[in-house]
């Protein structure tokens, strides 16, 4: 998929969302356009009763031109014909924080190490990504282990963010809420 066409970017096949479940650290981000999680963000992915797929997610934020916090977010994810293409619905615990609706993709994982999600906000005439995001998870909150570090950078070129993407940091700043 070098011709960063959004629609011939491979997905993780049989994505297992039962081995998925449980909790994700981001070690990388790549991000959209507008207001963002900023670091220290944390996700935990679990698979409801009725087979839904929701997470949880914490993260730092800066709102109302300085307002320093962490949001508190929830997503759902709805299912599609491909078990690695979501549509996420995800929303704040408090009313200022952001909703959205996106497609939320899963590029590749081994679930037991490395998770690289992907989500294309906005295409470009040419079938280009013109607005989108990507998370790099890993198992360990301190990053991902070497023999990973290869895969992944060739995922993020793949999805033609390689050189996109910022460190995200965890300090603790989200921990005590
Ligand atoms: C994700 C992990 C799965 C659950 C959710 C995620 C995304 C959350 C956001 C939150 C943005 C919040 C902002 C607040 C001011 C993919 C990390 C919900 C995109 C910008």
């Amino acid at each position: 998929a070098q011709d960063c066409q959004v629609s011939n970017i491979t997905v993780k096949q049989d994505f297992d969302r039962t081995r998925y479940q449980g909790t994700w650290y981001a070690v990388a981000k790549k991000d959209p356009v507008g207001l963002f999680l900023l670091d220290n963000i944390v996700a935990s992915f679990k698979v409801e009763e009725d087979g839904t797929m929701t997470a949880t997610a914490m993260g730092r934020v800066i709102i109302l031109n300085n307002w320093e916090m962490c949001a508190n977010m929830f997503g759902t994810f709805e299912d599609t014909e491909d078990p690695a293409r979501f549509k996420m619905k995800y929303w704040g615990a408090a009313a200022y924080l952001q909703t959205g609706y996106d497609d939320h993709w899963i590029i590749d994982t081994d679930y037991d190490n490395y998770a690289i999600h992907y989500s294309c906000r906005e295409q470009d005439e040419d079938g280009t990504c013109l607005d989108g995001y990507s998370f790099i998870f890993s198992r360990y909150p301190d990053g991902l282990r070497p023999e990973d570090q290869k895969i992944v950078t060739e995922k993020k070129q793949e999805i033609c963010f390689l050189g996109k993407y910022r460190r995200v940091t965890h300090t603790g700043f989200c921990d005590a809420a």
